[in-house]
């Protein structure tokens, strides 16, 4: 009763921000995502007789008692899956590169759920395992998949339909996302509070999630017509939309910094002087700018001279989750 499992994170282009159903992690609008090959997390989990509770070990220490209950409520949607209350010893991993300061919860749920489902033997198909992930953090349904992926909001209140499908491969188009990381500390409000609050009182949550679903069609077509000036417009004006509606909660959830602004205004300037990249933001500080990988190592020298920004990773469209043999973590 033991597996190992490696998932990479992801950056949406149309992005996740609001929930209608808090316990099933089930979105109020589809989301539209690359799988990165430079960011992953490699987990392995053990049922084993006679543990009280689960142990969760996080880069080679003991995890905090917070972490170490999410994973422990997540591990209970897959024992009820099985028919057992079997506890376990999970151990993960997160490949980030310095002072990224990624969220890390797509690639760690992905990992996570495809593991603990091998060890009890589940059999899950894609869309079952997808829809396991999403209950642990909704992002991670679309880390099933490498390539190019679309999180179905689905319709139904038990969420048996929300759960992430393939666009397109990594192999379809070679393009990529470089992430200029400008803080690697906590932010200060998490995503799920950041929603919260949204849902709750942005006047914009209502139309931001009637554009959103209108942006999830268009980028799809734009990814299968590799069309690069299409999607990086529609990828960038739509992380502006999630943030403004973010900006009309109350209080208001604002998670650029300064850096963040010399980033955008870096970017838009770059294109004027003829290199084609656009931005987009997550929850966070850090920015991901798209380009075709003919431009990528100049952008990464221009992004490394804003000031306040740490680190410039370049990454391609990655893998979807797979099993892994044991090796040693
Ligand atoms: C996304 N984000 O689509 C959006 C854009 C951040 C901004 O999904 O509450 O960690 O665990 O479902 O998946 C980050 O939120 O949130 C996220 P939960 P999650 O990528």
């Amino acid at each position: 009763m033991q597996a190992m499992a490696r998932a990479h994170s992801n950056i949406a282009l149309i992005k996740y921000w609001g929930k209608r159903d808090e316990t099933l992690m089930l979105p109020a609008n589809s989301s539209v995502s690359m799988t990165l090959d430079a960011f992953y997390t490699t987990t392995t989990v053990s049922f084993e007789s006679g543990l009280t509770q689960d142990a969760f070990f996080l880069n080679h220490r003991a995890a905090t008692e917070s972490e170490r209950l999410k994973v422990s409520r997540f591990l209970n949607h897959a024992r009820a899956l099985a028919g057992t209350d079997k506890r376990a010893v999970v151990t993960s991993v997160n490949e980030v590169p310095t002072a990224a300061g990624l969220a890390s919860s797509a690639s760690g749920f992905a990992a996570l759920a495809a593991a603990a489902a091998h060890a009890l033997e589940l059999d899950l198909d894609p869309s079952a395992l997808s829809r396991l992930a999403r209950l642990g953090s909704g992002s991670a349904c679309r880390s099933v998949y490498g390539g190019f992926v679309e999180w179905q909001k689905g319709t139904r209140a038990d969420g048996l339909d929300s759960y992430g499908t393939p666009i397109a491969s990594e192999s379809h188009w070679d393009i990529r996302m470089v992430v200029a990381c400008v803080s690697a500390s906590e932010k200060g409000v998490s995503s799920r509070e950041g929603m919260r609050r949204t849902v709750a009182t942005s006047p914009y949550f209502e139309p931001w999630v009637k554009a959103a679903e209108a942006d999830v069609t268009t980028a799809k077509e734009a990814i299968l017509a590799r069309d690069f000036t299409r999607l990086g417009q529609l990828a960038e004006a739509n992380a502006l939309k999630m943030h403004a509606t973010a900006l009309g909660a109350n209080p208001p959830v604002l998670y650029w910094q300064e850096a963040t602004f010399a980033v955008m205004r870096k970017v838009q300037k770059l294109r004027e002087a003829g290199l084609p990249a656009y931005f987009t933001i997550d929850a966070g500080p850090n920015v991901v700018v798209l380009c075709e990988s003919k431009n990528s190592s100049n952008l990464q020298r221009a992004l490394a001279d804003v000031p306040g920004v740490m680190d410039v990773v370049v990454c391609s469209p990655g893998p979807g989750v797979a099993d892994l043999e044991e090796v040693a973590l």
